[in-house]
């Protein structure tokens, strides 16, 4: 695929920031890299302050529960499988705070969501060396459901993902059926984190989507999509961000109720009105 940064004209007097064939191939399978969104400089200093975070203000845990657990991972394994994670970083960090405002990704998120954009949420995933979690398949609408289509997940890679430290993978085309029903409970009636059933939505049959430091995998809030066990003996670490046109409503979950920063354009009038009231 072509490097975003040489993307060009667009109709209307905007420059793209994507390719007509990176946009096409996000409509056609739900997702796409875009190369080098930030410099090596800019994310040395995301790096940096990210590490000064996750020593701060991150969470260490085994992450996700659920069955699921049990398919991916050893009796072993699984007791010492953990994830780091934190919620909404560009709220402790200036270098966060300028990466999700970025120009480079305000437009790479305009060429797929439209004129309008506004950032919805941060959240860190960092997968400790050897035994860091895999995700089972699922969607992210379980997380912070919306209504229509108007959602893109950015995710911002500090470290190169590659399969062995647990790339993300995903189904193409999958979110062309919009939001599907989750497993969020188990048998005996207590909650477990929302994925989709291992037997009909299984890791080893999902595409990888390998990416390097400084890239950005975009997809559709309905892509459905899951990660490996990190096998290696770094951390890999990347930062979702949620990205709305500022008219699709949200209806649950995550930040519910709490207006964003408009990265590109400008909030339509009536947008998201009972929040700023
Ligand atoms: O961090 C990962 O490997 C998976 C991330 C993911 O599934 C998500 O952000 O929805």
């Amino acid at each position: 695929m072509e490097d975003a940064g040489s993307a060009s004209s667009a109709g209307g007097g905007r420059t793209k920031m994507l390719t007509q064939e990176q946009i096409s191939f996000f409509h056609e399978n739900g997702f796409v890299r875009i190369p080098k969104v930030y410099s090596p400089e800019e994310i040395a200093r995301m790096s940096d302050e990210l590490d000064q975070l996750i020593q701060d203000w991150a969470t260490t845990n085994m992450g996700w529960t659920g069955p699921w657990r049990q398919v991916y991972m050893s009796p072993d394994v699984e007791k010492r499988s953990m994830l780091t994670h934190l919620h909404d970083l560009h709220f402790y960090s200036e270098a966060w705070c300028r990466a999700v405002t970025h120009p480079r990704m305000a437009e790479a998120m305009a060429d797929l969501l439209g004129p309008n954009v506004e950032l919805h949420h941060t959240t860190l995933h960092c997968k400790p060396p050897e035994t860091g979690m895999p995700f089972p398949m699922h969607q992210d609408s379980p997380f912070y459901q919306h209504e229509g289509f108007g959602y893109i997940d950015a995710i911002v890679h500090i470290d190169d993902a590659t399969l062995e430290n647990g790339c993300l993978k995903f189904l193409p085309g999958s979110h062309k059926q919009g939001h599907l029903p989750h497993i969020t409970r188990l048998e005996n009636g207590e909650s477990c984190s929302p994925h989709l059933p291992t037997d009909k939505y299984r890791l080893q049959d999902a595409v990888p989507c390998p990416a390097e430091a400084g890239d950005v995998v975009a997809f559709s809030i309905y892509t459905v999509h899951g990660s490996e066990i990190n096998r290696t003996d770094r951390w890999r670490r990347l930062v979702r961000v949620g990205y709305r046109d500022p008219l699709c409503r949200q209806i649950a979950g995550q930040s519910l109720g709490r207006a964003g920063v408009i990265v590109r354009g400008m909030r339509p009038v009536g947008a998201l009105a009972p929040t700023l009231s």
